[in-house]
């Protein structure tokens, strides 16, 4: 009898190749290395500086519960970091009401038209997450746009450049049929429409069904922008939250060219499975190394801490290739 791949993925041998290599240093930061006093540190955006270093603007919990970002700077992305004596980036709920819960997991995308780097983050209003946007130079000032996607919507990020003219924003507005992620444009980074669905969270019983959402800001490649995404798997004794893998016309991201089936990357380790919420793995950013093919892809892990798990482009998209499917098919597993 043959049995159909997408039923029984792999009927070679009790394996699979581990895309993500976590840095033996993990968890690279926790509460304890902050100068002031915090809970937890997590789910930060990333970036190179024009002079190499790394820069993670990292989601800080204070011990109210309520966030706001702090940038930490290193030369080797890996240890030695330097950590903004205060907070980089606080709500102000007087000029932006929005942010009077916090604000929370930004993604940064530098933008060379702008030569400024475009932050994207959830504000925390008393009408739900929205997302909001906010232009820098140095991380040090910002010009805050305000809410730029009302609520309830979060996981967004700009794309670096525009398309056809317009800015792209991905995003994941949610609502009782299931959050999925969308794209929508702007001419002017202020005016969003053309708001299309991008990638669907699968139903019934797949990883990443009811609950999907961007993660890192996509990564542009000669094939398509390469998206890792979370999906989210309610269980009796909470959420399961883990990655996954789709890449998307490089001309019009709303198209998807492929999706993988299986996740690449879950909670396992102690520090991701065991902190204020278990089993998270959550990644906000990623930095390219000069090879062009390493992604240092920076998570949060399990709502506590920041990791580090490193990924070869290549390698990603040869695993895509093999295991995942056309927009054609998806359609059918939905
Ligand atoms: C999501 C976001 C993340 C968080 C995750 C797990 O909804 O709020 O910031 O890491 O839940 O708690």
């Amino acid at each position: 009898m043959t049995v159909p791949a997408q039923i029984l993925p792999n009927l070679v041998n009790n394996s699979y190749e581990p895309l993500l290599l976590r840095h033996p240093g993990n968890p690279i930061l926790t509460s304890k290395d902050w100068p002031y006093s915090i809970n937890s540190v997590f789910n930060p955006g990333a970036t190179l500086l024009a002079d190499g270093s790394t820069l993670l603007l990292c989601r800080v919990e204070d011990r109210r519960g309520l966030s706001h970002l702090c940038a930490a700077r290193s030369q080797n992305g890996v240890d030695g970091w330097l950590i903004d004596r205060e907070p980089t980036l606080i709500p102000n709920p007087a000029q932006y009401p929005e942010e009077i819960w916090g604000i929370e997991d930004p993604r940064v995308t530098f933008v060379p038209e702008l030569q400024q780097y475009a932050v994207t983050y959830t504000s925390y209003s008393r009408g739900g997450p929205g997302v909001s946007l906010a232009l820098t130079k140095d991380f040090r000032s910002f010009e805050r746009y305000g809410v730029i996607m009302s609520p309830d919507d979060k996981d967004s990020a700009l794309l670096p450049r525009r398309i056809d003219g317009y800015w792209a924003l991905i995003h994941r507005p949610a609502t009782n049929l299931g959050a999925h992620m969308w794209i929508s444009y702007s001419p002017d980074l202020r005016h969003w429409g053309r708001h299309r669905l991008m990638l669907e969270a699968r139903r019934g019983a797949w990883w990443d069904a009811n609950k999907i959402g961007l993660s890192p800001p996509p990564i542009e490649t000669s094939r398509g922008w390469l998206v890792l995404y979370h999906g989210v798997r309610h269980t009796p004794s909470g959420c399961l939250y883990r990655l996954g893998l789709a890449l998307f016309d490089l001309e019009n991201p709303a198209k998807c060219l492929l999706r993988g089936d299986s996740w690449i990357f879950g909670p396992e380790a102690e520090y991701e499975c065991h902190g204020d919420v278990d089993d998270v793995v959550f990644p906000c950013g990623y930095t390219m190394d000069r090879d062009g093919d390493t992604l240092n892809i920076y998570y949060g892990a399990a709502d506590s801490s920041i990791a580090l798990a490193r990924a070869s482009v290549n390698s990603l998209l040869r695993w895509l290739d093999a295991n995942g499917s056309s927009e054609r098919r998806q359609r059918a597993d939905l």
